[in-house]
């Protein structure tokens, strides 16, 4: 059966960031820096879901999808990052996975949504080692309690953010500039990741486990050599950095090389690392464009702006038949042993006009790229599932919330709710399905 789904994540939709026990993560110190996030703004309230979950799950069951992928916050359940579980912030997560079974809407969380505990960035975060173990008794905790209604689990999101964003341009949380300490963190994230997958066994030989990365293939303009190592490099720094260790055991040999930094490994890490998989999750939203510059840091390319393509509210390239393509090939690399699209979406400026949100630029990059899968599909790919990004408009990290990217409106000053028209073409392709 194909799975159809929405996605959202904590930082992104529950605010309540002062209640119920829930102690700062990164992104609660980080949106307090002037000029971090766009506007000033912050996940204190955002789409106030933790409180309004009751109608958000009502809205899911009306979009007539079988499953919802949402994040656990771990400040909220661990607000340490290590020791005592906060019971009303599990209470929370039992409510809401409750109320999604009651509805007939399967539960898939994430684990690790960029929100880390600030305590455990306190002592180095993802930087330190330490950060992978106690991502892995969290992960432990969070299936024991969970684990009777939960089959699938994330272990984390797109490291591609945290890491590189995160630590290296630091237009992320925790925001750092520094190479080494990016490669540090994706070292130990992976390795979180491969620590939480034997937990996760550990409680349940049942669970079906996996990662979810974001692929941003690249192209260029020119037909040099140079622009050819431009496209080499662009996709090793964004895809195969990830991917490799999780798949092949290894990191990227050209990669490590040009960076010219060493990458923590200790003993055993890559067989952690690369834990067989029941899924990979796969994040698609645009294509990049590259080209050769020697001068450019950590790795000799930059990102250019191709003329006369159509770009969505973020500045992205809108082209559905990369999403195809990439299909293809990531089956092709890593032979994953299913896919499940875990973020396909868009951001545009949406407007309310008499109650009502007409959003055909969502709808129709929506119904190519659901085409464009299903190609990748027809032709062998194992992709078993679709989870739209997102159910609602959000907080959308540094942009603030003046970019949705939601099938659903939010008025944020009433926190009403308008499903705009793509969410109405969403529920239709569903139930023609
Ligand atoms: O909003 C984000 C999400 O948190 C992670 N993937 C990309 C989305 C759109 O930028």
């Amino acid at each position: 059966m194909f799975t159809w789904g929405v996605s959202t994540s904590a930082y992104q939709i529950e605010g309540a960031a002062n209640e119920g026990g829930r102690a700062p993560s990164i992104w609660d110190t980080f949106s307090r820096i002037p000029g971090a996030v766009a506007k000033g703004d912050n996940g204190d309230v955002a789409c106030d879901h933790y409180h309004r979950y009751e109608e958000d799950l009502d809205l899911i069951k009306w979009l007539g999808v079988d499953a919802y992928h949402f994040s656990i916050a771990w400040p909220r359940v661990i607000p340490n990052g290590k020791g005592p579980l906060n019971q009303t912030g599990l209470d929370f997560y039992d409510r809401l996975i409750d109320g999604a079974l009651e509805r007939g809407i399967t539960p898939w969380p994430t684990l690790y949504h960029w929100d880390l505990p600030q305590a455990a960035q306190d002592k180095g975060g993802w930087n330190n080692r330490d950060t992978a173990y106690w991502f892995a008794e969290y992960a432990h905790a969070m299936a024991e309690r969970f684990g009777d209604r939960i089959k699938n689990w994330v272990t984390i999101n797109e490291p591609f953010c945290s890491a590189w964003l995160g630590h290296l341009y630091g237009v992320m949380a925790p925001g750092i500039k520094d190479l080494q300490t990016g490669i540090n963190a994706t070292h130990h994230l992976l390795l979180g990741h491969g620590l939480a997958v034997d937990a996760l066994r550990q409680v349940s030989a049942d669970f079906k486990v996996g990662i979810t990365l974001n692929f941003t293939p690249a192209i260029t303009l020119g037909d040099s050599a140079e622009d050819q190592l431009a496209v080499q490099y662009a996709d090793g720094f964004d895809n195969r950095w990830f991917a490799d260790p999780v798949f092949k055991a290894s990191y990227p040999k050209d990669i490590v090389e040009a960076f010219g930094k060493e990458v923590p490994i200790q003993p055993g890490d890559m067989d952690l690392i690369s834990r067989p998989l029941d899924f990979l999750g796969l994040n698609y939203y645009f294509r990049q464009t590259v080209a050769y510059d020697e001068s450019a840091k950590p790795l000799p390319y930059k990102m250019v702006t191709a003329p006369n393509v159509e770009r969505t509210g973020m500045g992205w390239e809108v082209h559905a038949g990369t999403f195809t393509e990439l299909l293809k090939h990531i089956n092709n690399e890593y032979q994953p042993k299913e896919i499940f699209i875990t973020e396909n979406g868009s951001a545009w400026d949406d407007v309310v006009v008499d109650g009502k949100v007409d959003d055909p630029n969502r709808t129709s990059y929506l119904a190519r790229h659901l085409d464009a899968m299903f190609e990748a599909k027809n032709a062998g790919v194992p992709v078993n599932g679709y989870f739209a990004w997102s159910l609602i408009d959000n907080f959308e990290w540094a942009y603030g919330y003046d970019k949705r990217f939601g099938l659903i409106y939010v008025d944020y000053p009433t926190q009403k709710r308008i499903p705009k028209s793509s969410a109405y073409y969403y529920r239709d392709r569903i139930k023609n399905s």
